[in-house]
């Protein structure tokens, strides 16, 4: 027998669709999983006869798709608030990196974790995000560094997603940073991922994009282009950590391969910018990160705006630099650090965030066809979404179709 129809109505929706259409006296139609009407209620279709409407009043409040975290590193052990507090005293993060901590010093903890441990570590911060109305995260890999830790980081992931109702989507990020058992050897190391582990795990179900950071404490662009010459192969999507630090010209190389997603970009240029918007490559803006680097070079938000690149926005949950678990804190962050509107911060988590990991036909809009996924606001305006600090505003939360206890 079919599901039920469900009426969601007496709400503001705010669409998210590309005119970020908003329906003042709106009203959704859901059966299953997915959304099978929005739209005016005075429009609403008649119920068919013999299938009444399960029928929800939400007495004139906000409604938005359900928020989409599109950049994470959430799953690691250990913490680096040791680094912060050297940070904090002038150490640069680059230099920590050279030196042996960094992405390193997870990766030991990650390496030293049982599966059981890693999950424990990872639960409360995806529950974090969870609990801010987020309906889909990206998950990287990247502190494992050999084939059986970069397995357990990408296996973790999944067992998260069975374990809470959320969409998760893996990303394959070997190529983070040279691991101690290829010292000097990257292009070994390149060869290594792109030839052995990508196919392995990847034939394994485990992988849904590739990464790479692009970056002059990371990984050429010669090298990142090895890499997604091997992903492309496979038919996966591939993305790029580019520009964060320096400008070593890993978009323009990212957006020739039709890269789903250039991240960070705080060194991007005009040009960078016409290539992201002419490839249709997502521009995801990690205004935490930046805030955490105490770094002065900001992404050029101007030259995005006017080549007409779409820009989301994520936390970069990470514990170096973005131990973060909130897309309101980094909704704030974006309009207030980067100088985005309101409208595009939320556009940020929601529609553009869905086509970073290239959900756009299932995920980020309220229409037709997309997933029964949003979230009922306390907000007595949309823009309190990026407004408020530490303070949570969420309602209800409704996936797949069904209101979360
Ligand atoms: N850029 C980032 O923001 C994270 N990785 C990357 O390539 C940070 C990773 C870390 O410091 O642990
Ligand atoms: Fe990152």
């Amino acid at each position: 027998m079919a599901e039920a129809l469900k009426l969601w109505r007496n709400a503001q929706l705010a669409t998210c669709d590309d005119s970020m259409r908003v329906i003042e006296r709106g009203a959704m139609l859901t059966r299953g999983g997915r959304i099978e009407w929005v739209g005016a209620e005075a429009n609403l279709p008649a119920a068919p006869s013999g299938d009444p409407y399960e029928q929800h009043d939400l007495g004139g409040a906000w409604l938005t798709p359900g928020l989409i975290d599109c950049h994470t590193h959430l799953v690691f052990a250990g913490t680096r608030a040791g680094e912060y507090a050297q940070r904090l005293r002038g150490r640069s993060y680059a230099e920590i990196a050279r030196s042996g901590g960094g992405i390193l010093a997870t990766m030991r903890a990650v390496r030293g974790a049982s599966p059981q441990e890693l999950f424990e570590a990872s639960a409360p911060r995806l529950q974090a995000l969870l609990a801010e109305g987020v309906t889909t995260v990206e998950i990287k890999s990247g502190y494992g560094l050999t084939l059986p830790d970069e397995a357990k980081m990408l296996r973790t992931a999944r067992a998260l997603e069975q374990a809470y109702p959320v969409t998760i989507k893996t990303t394959f990020l070997a190529a983070h940073t040279v691991p101690p058992e290829f010292t000097g050897r990257a292009d070994a190391y390149i060869d290594t991922i792109a030839k052995e582990w990508l196919p392995a795990l990847h034939s394994e179900g485990l992988i849904d994009a590739v990464d790479v950071f692009c970056e002059s404490i990371g990984f050429s662009v010669a090298q990142s282009e090895r890499l997604f010459d091997a992903a492309i192969a496979l038919k996966l999507p591939v993305k790029m950590h580019a520009e964060q630090l320096t400008n070593l010209g890993g978009t323009q190389m990212a957006t020739r391969h039709r890269a789903l997603s250039c991240d960070h970009l705080e060194y991007a240029t005009a040009a960078d910018a016409a290539a992201l918007a002419s490839a249709g490559t997502v521009a995801v803006l990690l205004p935490i990160a930046f805030y955490c680097l105490a770094d002065d070079h900001k992404p050029p938000i101007a030259a995005l705006r006017a080549a007409g690149t779409s820009l989301a926005i994520a936390s970069d949950c990470n514990p170096g630099s973005a131990p973060a678990t909130s897309l309101l804190l980094t909704m704030s962050m974006g309009t207030r650090l980067f100088g985005l509107t309101s409208e595009e911060a939320l556009a940020g988590v929601t529609r553009n965030a869905a086509r970073a990991l290239g959900l756009q036909g299932e995920r980020g809009t309220l229409a037709t066809g997309q997933a029964a996924d949003f979230v009922i606001w306390n907000v007595g305006s949309i823009e309190e979404l990026g407004y408020w600090i530490g303070f949570n505003p969420r309602r209800t939360v409704v996936r797949a179709g069904r209101i979360l206890p």
